[in-house]
């Protein structure tokens, strides 16, 4: 691990702030997103728009992630592709589905929403032009069942384990059931996305496996946590189906379990860069497999 990488990370016995060196939005303004919708973006790291997926959309879209999660079909281009177990992550304390990944390889509904040009135009607004798809999934969040997401950035990860070498990706999370402060909702620190928080604690060998289900590593510390909250505070990223937040890959992030009757089911799509590819993980350790971070695709 190389100290002159500016946002080296879990090599330290402290945990500390750094600056970021990156701008927030690398576009040059045109696009589909209003003057005040890129301030937004700028000032918190993240904005919420309704209705941008329509409701016929979306009930298709919850019947093909219901289908995924059982497991009744898998397409036949999924299965050429050697789709391989690990892309579906179960909860660390039941067999139930909570993540899955790489869902544009796995129904064409899907890819055709992670390549949608309503999300694909607003990536290249922010990041300045080309763009592909680092990583998608659905997160389950089951009535009763679904558990936390602990406080993360997102590029620390990706940085580390992935080797982004920039903070030029943005993530897109589609609302697919009625998000509410009560059923797990995306947390998000306002303005967090302007501090880079280095972590503490080297990456264990396969790590994936376990942060996929509990993240403890890669995860801020305490203290550094309460003071970006005591700046920034919290939101709730809240809203009907069809709702999307953008949000920036530096933005502390989180959420908490679900322990009501009303499931909380999204996906995610993350957009990089063309000009940001994917080196040798800052971290060390070999890269994680392609459905967590696409090389070959970049
Ligand atoms: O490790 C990852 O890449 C994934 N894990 C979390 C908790 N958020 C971002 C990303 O999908
Ligand atoms: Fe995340």
């Amino acid at each position: 691990m190389s100290q002159s990488d500016p946002y080296w990370s879990r090599s330290a016995p402290r945990p500390e702030f750094a600056e970021r060196l990156d701008p927030v939005i690398w576009g040059d303004g045109a696009g589909p997103l209003t003057p005040a919708q890129r301030e937004r973006y700028a000032s918190d790291g993240y904005f919420v728009q309704r209705g941008l997926l329509a409701e016929e959309e979306v009930e298709r879209l919850v019947v093909e992630i219901g289908r995924l999660a059982t497991g009744a079909t898998v397409s036949p281009s999924a299965a050429e592709a050697g789709v391989d177990d690990d892309e579906v992550v179960r909860e660390p304390d039941s067999a139930l589905v909570r993540s899955i990944f790489a869902i544009d390889r796995r129904s064409e509904l899907l890819a055709r929403l992670v390549n949608d040009p309503r999300l694909v135009s607003a990536a290249r607004q922010i990041l300045g032009g080309d763009v592909y798809v680092h990583q998608s999934r659905i997160n389950f969040k089951p009535p009763f069942a679904g558990r936390s997401f602990p406080w993360h950035s997102d590029f620390e990860t990706w940085h580390i384990e992935d080797g982004m070498p920039r903070m030029r990706a943005m993530s897109a999370s589609i609302l697919l059931t009625l998000n509410t402060e009560h059923n797990g909702p995306l947390l998000v620190v306002p303005g967090s996305h302007r501090r880079y928080v280095r972590c503490v604690g080297a990456t264990p060998a396969d790590h994936f496996r376990q942060s996929l289900r509990n993240q403890t590593y890669g995860i801020p510390d305490q203290a550094l946590l309460t003071e970006l909250v005591r700046q920034g505070g919290i939101a709730s990223v809240t809203g009907p189906p069809g709702t999307v937040v953008f949000f920036d890959c530096n933005l502390m992030h989180g959420s908490a379990s679900n322990i009501t009757p009303l499931a909380r089911h999204n996906i995610f799509t993350v957009y990089n860069s063309s000009l940001n590819p994917l080196a040798q993980p800052f971290g060390g350790t070999p890269p994680r497999p392609e459905f967590l971070a696409a090389r070959a695709r970049g």
